[in-house]
């Protein structure tokens, strides 16, 4: 990785080092998803089976999975990974039960109660992508908070021929319905939904480029009113380490983020210009063994090592990139983290690589990227609900609360607003009270 020295960059330079490239480029991408969206919309389970056989080469008849097909490909996975499914469901379930929203009911002053109550979202829609890598976590890490919330209906989509584990994973994190559709026509399928999938509220998921796009576009559609998750871009990190860190941590660390997309970006911000110098050896060493180290290997030719002062210049630098993932490998890892401002999730010390997350630990892998982690936080318990206000007035509270109403309504020249608080002021002081 290129290694440049933050103090010596000049503004526009540092500005520069922090840049991502540019999200989407091809135009006539966005065009055919528009047409895509349009043919599920018009033709339903018709046009999916069609694009089907066309982009994944598989020719079914039903989309949903039934209950054998399901079954089967559960009998097909192997103890370890069900093992493995099982320790990662039990720590993402406990982390996710720990979120449930308490509510709150007040009185902000005698006689006026407010409240601020929650309730589970009816219908979601998980997309999980197919490809070379099948997200096996990504299915927990979606389905298990859809579960806890209490969302009724809990349909997972991933194209044709579904993963066995990926199945599996659905199976025992409480998946309600599978359909076998990837790409672009399956966000649409879910926003609008056709004679077999019925249409969602809300679509959670990663995807590539067309999938993205689909999901945006269908957001902003004014025939539907369906919601998305959260903006994606590619996968990044960011590691900060001292001199003390293990060089070879840092490498793998850096490789493992990398290896997920050519397009992932990986930053390396150390004080020690000899340890960015150790992890680019071991970068090379490491790379070499990996099965997809072309994938990583041009990921990494748009990385960078940044040398800074100190590690409060680190915080800065982390901030300003506002990574998906931030490491913090140094000998008092908790120090750095009380400057930090903006991260999806943060890995402390040599022994919490981004891994960890990624799986097993209990917190949620899908986070804000492209630098939204500074205004977006990270997917939790909260989004797969959504909450909403109740107040009550007693007469006391409306004698109490209506002449500032009054006041603030007639400065806006909004007199039926005004009236409604007058005309129970004035029943109250003539007839008394109606309950
Ligand atoms: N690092 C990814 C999540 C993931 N990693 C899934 C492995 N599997 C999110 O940025
Ligand atoms: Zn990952």
């Amino acid at each position: 990785m290129q290694i440049l020295n933050w103090g010596a960059l000049t503004p526009q330079k540092q500005q520069q080092t922090l840049t991502r490239s540019p999200l989407i480029g091809d135009l006539s991408a966005l065009q055919s998803v528009r047409d895509i969206i349009e043919e599920i919309c018009n033709q339903g389970d018709a046009a999916l089976l069609r694009f089907n056989k066309r982009f994944d080469g598989v020719e079914l008849t039903e989309l949903a999975l039934t209950a054998e097909q399901i079954t089967a490909a559960c009998n097909r996975v192997s103890l370890d990974v069900k093992q493995a499914v099982a320790q990662a469901v039990s720590n993402i379930e406990s982390f996710h039960r720990a979120q449930v929203f308490q509510g709150v009911d007040i009185e902000t002053q005698a006689g006026i109660r407010c409240e601020l109550r929650s309730e589970p979202i009816e219908r979601v829609g998980l997309y999980i992508p197919g490809g070379t890598a099948p997200l096996i976590s990504t299915v927990m890490m979606l389905a298990l908070p859809a579960k806890i919330a209490g969302c009724e209906k809990r349909i997972l989509m991933s194209p044709p021929p579904i993963n066995d584990a990926i199945i599996y994973a659905a199976n025992v994190c409480g998946i309600t319905d599978i359909f076998q559709v990837g790409g672009a026509q399956a966000i649409a399928a879910l926003a609008f939904g056709t004679e077999s999938i019925p249409n969602v509220d809300k679509i959670f998921g990663p995807g590539n480029r067309y999938v993205t796009e689909a999901k945006r576009l269908v957001s902003q559609d004014s025939r539907i009113s369906v919601s998305i998750d959260m903006p994606a871009g590619p996968s990044e990190v960011l590691v900060i380490a001292d001199k003390a860190a293990n060089p070879r941590f840092v490498a793998a660390d850096l490789l493992s983020q990398a290896e997920h997309g050519v397009d992932s970006q990986v930053m390396l911000v150390t004080d020690s210009q000899l340890l960015a110098e150790q992890v680019n050896l071991a970068l090379m060493e490491q790379l070499a063994q990996l099965s997809r180290k072309d994938i990583a290997a041009k990921a990494l030719e748009c990385s960078r090592s940044i040398i800074v002062s100190d590690m409060k210049q680190a915080a800065i630098v982390s901030n300003r990139y506002g990574p998906e993932h931030l490491i913090i490998q140094t000998a008092k890892p908790r120090e750095v983290l009380k400057q930090i401002r903006g991260a999806g999730s943060v890995f402390l010390g040599a022994y919490t690589p981004e891994s960890v997350g990624d799986y097993a630990s209990g917190t949620n892998h899908v986070l804000p990227t492209y630098g939204y982690s500074r205004s977006v936080s990270s997917l939790s318990l909260a989004d797969f609900s959504r909450r909403f206000t109740v107040q009550e007035l007693s007469p006391q509270g409306l004698q109490t609360l209506g002449k500032t109403v009054m006041v603030l309504a007639e400065n806006e020249l909004l007199d039926a607003h005004k009236n409604a608080i007058a005309l129970r002021l004035d029943y109250l002081a003539t007839e008394g009270r109606c309950y």
